[in-house]
């Protein structure tokens, strides 16, 4: 007899409230007296924990017995939130623990809220990462995550006299109860160093890296469990860790203590997440952090592959690589090296195995976001990768000479190394030539990858560019962050639409039966009233209940235009302004998000919405019919608080840059309305909902393009638009920041001279269209029509769909259903 539980056909099952009390006493060593709520968070999570770990070894040890084709999704960035009642839903065991631990005086929702957020990510990117490793356990398939234990998270975003301030986000202070040390588990990560070319007798040779600066990396691994399945998949985050037994070098030899301390530095490798999206910064850390991470995994994916495989032909059978952005895209050439150098196989064999072995998501067409090595950097860090990048491009560029008839300006558009007096490696050119597949997050930006981003490319290889629209868990942005909603919908149609969002066409057959829809309304209603006491906790501003809850959350960034929401904000205060006593459609305008710590005109934006927040929440002309609120540092847990209670979704990037968008997808889900210019996956949605239940403003993706083309002159629509000028130029007069004058200058300049993303030019397309939003909430039983079209309509947008073409048009793996036990 075997003494683990796990090879026991019906183990005793625990019950949840002994392991709670064993993990207070014997792993808190906390007694009646001296236990505090943070504790029963941390004793619950464990013994929740417990209640997953038989099914993740099972099915870690399913996985290794039926050896079928496995995916490795390799992400810089999981926003993974709280992990508590998401594990609780997943395993259908909410409701039970609940009880359990209100017999023991507890109540979990109070104890969840001790949950530090999993905040290892800057918005859309880490938290589809987040929402696709949900749905392929859900969907049981063999898939394993990879990452970063960064010490520090996205950092904490305060606001002090209406400006962004940054703090740590050290979210480990108070442990971790989710993730597990793998004691056994670390790999030797080499850096610097130099490449050796040796020679054999019969003058055949290799190169060797040699003379190199390693640290090593430690595996700590999260369960990521599937909904009502047995399967608990693995998410593998490494820190990095001082190698330990090094020899000192005659040089330093006789400063011991300093030399110690110098190794540690290794470990500053995984200290902190980058806090920017859509913008590289070149540094020298950053690319130490994208190697430490791909060297580790690709050692771990092949650790496991020759565990029952020695034929490298049947790598690319066996492994799928999915390379989420362009930031672990240094594993192509990684991979490359280790076939060659270490395993000895020919180039033409060792490209053939790589590049059928990795995919590639790109989702950004951000100019500033396209991530560029510099050479220097690069090849000091990594000298023989540089080695054999110049070799995969010149073969490249080699064989597109010979195939295909290319001049030379498309020759160095295709180039992976840039031309110039400072040469860079082109890591997205890198990835669609080392790849067999390159998707985009949604149909427009597919199409913008294909026709203007990487046209060539596309020439060459047609098949290649596909399209995956992104997608979004409902267990988490329906499921958990919106119960009364879903026992709603639940009462009427079952629960299956959890785990198969498109039966929530379903709710549809209630559109017209008005008990539902009064349900409908009362659900949002208290929803609302939940938000209206974290706004008055948080801000100390009243919110009206019945006002619009018109939402922009998403990370600040000047294409996503929050300015132009702003514009609107003092369009309408200027209504009231000219005319106190005017009836107008009461609103409530929430912003929230963070912007880059160094991205100065995303944080004066910042700025200014707290600046007429200041002016309009105190003007007694206003009273409730306008309000400003700024939620400071968004996050995972305070999206799930925000978007069940919001009317109206603010999703208005200019057409063209928005590659996808997720938040749009969580909010129609939860019964917001969206207001929103033709980009991204607005498109879809609004293809699914119906355009009668969207509103579409402003210009489209190819309008853009040509204004700019024929010289767009923001000046024109300032001049002959007298409500846009009296916006503009109540701004420039501080009359939100008289303590302050002249803090908006650069911002009002760059809109006059330049408005890089049309906010003028776009502006009355987007007043008139907010009037018929107004309008339209005055019809409060359309208006709930609308509402439940939107989440009857959204099926098409859960990750499970998603991460199932994925794997069917990509990855070519399949589930694997675990039943025994449990
Ligand atoms: C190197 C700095 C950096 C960091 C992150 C550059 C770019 C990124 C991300 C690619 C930015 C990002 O999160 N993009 C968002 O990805 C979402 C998921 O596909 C889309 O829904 C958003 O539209 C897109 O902005």
């Amino acid at each position: 007899g075997s003494i683990f539980f796990t090879d026991k056909e019906e183990p005793e099952s625990f019950s949840i409230s002994n392991q709670f009390a064993e993990h207070l006493e014997f792993t808190l060593v906390k007694d009646r007296i001296t236990v505090t709520k943070d504790d029963a968070y941390y004793a619950l999570s464990l013994a929740v924990r417990d209640r997953m770990v038989r099914r993740w070894l099972r099915t870690q040890r399913e996985y290794h017995i039926k050896d079928p084709k496995r995916v490795y999704y390799l992400s810089l960035e999981y926003l993974m939130g709280r992990l508590l009642g998401n594990a609780l839903i997943n395993l259908d065991y909410y409701e039970e623990c609940r009880e359990l631990l209100k017999k023991d005086g507890y109540n979990l929702e109070e104890i969840k809220e001790y949950e530090h957020d999993m905040g290892l990510g800057n918005g859309g990117l880490g938290r589809l990462a987040a929402c696709y490793l949900d749905s392929m356990a859900t969907l049981q398939l063999p898939a394993f995550g990879y990452g970063i234990r960064y010490e520090y998270g996205i950092f904490a975003q305060e606001i002090e006299n209406g400006y962004q301030v940054e703090y740590a986000d050290y979210w480990l202070k108070n442990g971790n109860p989710w993730d597990i040390l793998r004691r056994s588990l670390q790999y030797r990560v080499k850096f610097y160093g130099r490449v050796e070319k040796k020679v054999y007798p019969d003058g055949t040779y290799y190169f060797d890296w040699v003379d190199t600066d390693d640290v090593l990396a430690v595996a700590y691994d999260v369960p990521v469990p599937g909904y009502k399945v047995k399967n608990v998949n693995n998410l593998r985050l490494w820190q990095a860790k001082a190698v330990s037994d090094f020899e000192f070098s005659e040089f330093n030899r006789g400063d011991y203590v300093e030399a110690v301390a110098k190794k540690n530095d290794s470990e500053t490798i995984s200290k902190v997440l980058y806090p920017n999206d859509t913008y590289v910064e070149g540094k020298f850390l950053r690319l130490k952090q994208q190697y430490f991470f791909v060297s580790a995994t690709l050692q771990d994916i092949i650790r496991k592959f020759k565990i029952n495989h020695d034929n490298w032909e049947d790598f690319p059978e066996k492994v799928c690589i999915q390379l989420n952005d362009t930031h672990p895209v240094v594993a192509i050439p990684e991979l490359m090296r280790i076939l060659i150098d270490q395993e000895r196989l020919g180039w033409e064999k060792a490209w053939y195995i790589t590049t059928r072995t990795f995919a590639y998501t790109n989702h950004t067409v951000v100019p500033e976001a396209l991530e560029e090595w510099n050479e220097k950097i690069f090849g000091e860090l990594l000298p023989r990768h540089l080695q054999i990048v110049y070799e995969i491009n010149r073969r490249f560029l080699e064989d597109v000479k010979k195939n295909y008839s290319a001049d030379e300006a498309v020759l160095e558009k295709l180039s992976i190394i840039s031309s110039g007096p400072e040469k860079r490696v082109r890591m997205a050119n890198l990835a669609i030539v080392g790849t067999f597949a390159v998707n985009g997050v949604a149909e427009l930006h597919t199409h913008i990858l294909k026709t203007r981003i990487f046209p060539d490319f596309n020439k060459i290889y047609p098949k290649k560019f596909l399209c995956v629209t992104n997608g979004i868990t409902p267990r988490r942005w329906i499921r958990a962050a919106n119960p009364e909603l879903s026992k709603l919908i639940t009462s009427k149609i079952g629960e299956e639409w959890v785990r198969d969002l498109s039966q929530l066409k379903q709710i549809e057959n209630f559109v017209d039966d008005a008990a539902f829809r009064k349900k409908w309304r009362e659900v949002k209603m208290h929803n609302r009233r939940l938000l209206i006491d974290y706004i008055k906790n948080e801000n100390n501003i009243d919110v009206n209940p019945d006002s619009i809850f018109d939402v922009q959350v998403k990370r600040f960034h000047e294409y996503k235009r929050q300015l132009l929401n702003v514009l609107h904000v003092i369009t309408l205060y200027n209504r009231i302004k000219d005319n106190p006593k005017i009836k107008m459609v009461p609103r409530t305008v929430i912003f929230g998000g963070k912007a880059a710590p160094a991205y100065y005109a995303a944080k004066m934006v910042i700025k200014l919405i707290n600046s007429v927040a200041d002016v309009v929440n105190n003007d007694p002309d206003v009273g409730d019919k306008l309000k400003v609120v700024f939620l400071k540092n968004y996050s995972v847990t305070l999206a799930e608080k925000i978007i069940p209670a919001s009317d109206l979704s603010e999703q208005i990037s200019v057409a063209g840059l928005e590659a996808s968008g997720t938040g749009n997808m969580k909010f129609a889900a939860n019964g917001a309305l969206t207001i929103g210019t033709m980009d991204g996956a607005n498109i879809e949605i609004r293809e699914e909902v119906g355009e009668e239940n969207i509103f579409i403003f402003g210009l489209l993706a190819e309008e853009v393009v040509e204004l700019k083309a024929k010289g767009y002159n923001p000046r024109k629509y300032y001049e002959s638009n007298p409500s846009l000028k009296r916006v503009i130029d109540m701004i420039a007069s501080n009359y939100f920041n008289p303590k302050e004058p002249g803090i908006f200058n650069d911002m009002i300049n760059g809109l006059m001279n330049v408005d890089y993303y049309c906010v003028f030019a776009d502006y009355q397309s987007y007043i008139d269209t907010q009037d018929k939003v107004a309008q339209e909430f005055l019809n409060q039983e359309e208006w709930t029509k609308k509402s439940i079209y939107n989440v009857a309509r959204i099926g098409k947008f859960s990750s499970d769909r998603a991460v199932s073409e994925y794997a069917k048009k990509i990855w070519n793996v399949k589930p694997v259903k675990l039943n025994n036990g449990n």
